[in-house]
């Protein structure tokens, strides 16, 4: 009987064991999701990623490209470790020239000098480290009447647009609204390096503003 309950003891610790080592091993939720583009403006196009859920996502091997929807075709590599609510930024401009031109501190990650450029009528394709996709926004005004065009205003994703893929969630960023926008030396509106509706703000970064969409 005692060899029975040490046994049975054994079987429950194992258990214990195999269901911690499951819960290590799942995949992480990288919730990184398209927030923020301008596909031409005074500052060049631009496009924001945010990380949306819980989890720091690891960035390296994650790709982007237009509608030409190739895995691999831009590296987002450099991005590294990328913390909940913390937003990055890929664009057409320098790194130097978009960080002068927005006001940008140096702890907001930019990736310049993209070449694979967005149009009036493209499409935004994020694919993760195994090349699954992680998020799609399809657009264009002239596709779809209606819709937004992201010149010299980008355009911000309505909290419950975040990875649907419907540009008829998104608005066009104007001075002081609701995602903290203003404008670039250029000229542009835009919000970039910050995504206030995210549950997970990064200190330092504007608070969240999730109330707005609440009330
Ligand atoms: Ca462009
Ligand atoms: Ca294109
Ligand atoms: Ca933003």
């Amino acid at each position: 009987m005692k060899l029975f309950r040490r046994f049975r003891r054994q079987i429950s610790i194992s258990a214990l064991v195999l269901t911690f080592l499951a819960a290590t091993e799942a995949p992480s939720p990288a919730q990184v999701r398209i927030t923020e583009f301008m596909y031409q403006g005074a500052n060049q196009e631009f496009i924001e990623f945010t990380n949306v859920g819980g989890a720091a996502v690891d960035m390296s091997g994650w790709s982007y490209d237009d509608d030409s929807r190739t895995i691999g075709a831009v590296n987002l590599s450099a991005y590294g470790l990328v913390l909940p609510g913390q937003s990055v930024l890929l664009t057409e401009s320098s790194e130097a020239d978009f960080r002068a031109a927005w006001s940008l501190s140096s702890s907001v990650r930019i990736i310049g000098g993209l070449t694979t450029n967005l149009g009036r009528n493209d499409e935004i394709n994020l694919f993760d480290a195994v090349g699954a996709l992680a998020d799609r926004l399809t657009y264009g005004d002239q596709n779809l009447p209606g819709s937004i065009r992201t010149q010299t205003r980008s355009g911000w994703v309505m909290p419950a647009g975040v990875g649907q893929n419907n540009i008829l969630m998104w608005t066009l960023a104007a001075s002081g609204d609701a995602s903290g926008s203003r404008v670039s030396a250029g000229g542009d509106s835009g919000n970039p390096g910050v995504y206030p509706f995210s549950s997970f703000p990064v200190p330092g970064q504007q608070p969240r503003n999730r109330a707005v969409w609440l009330s």
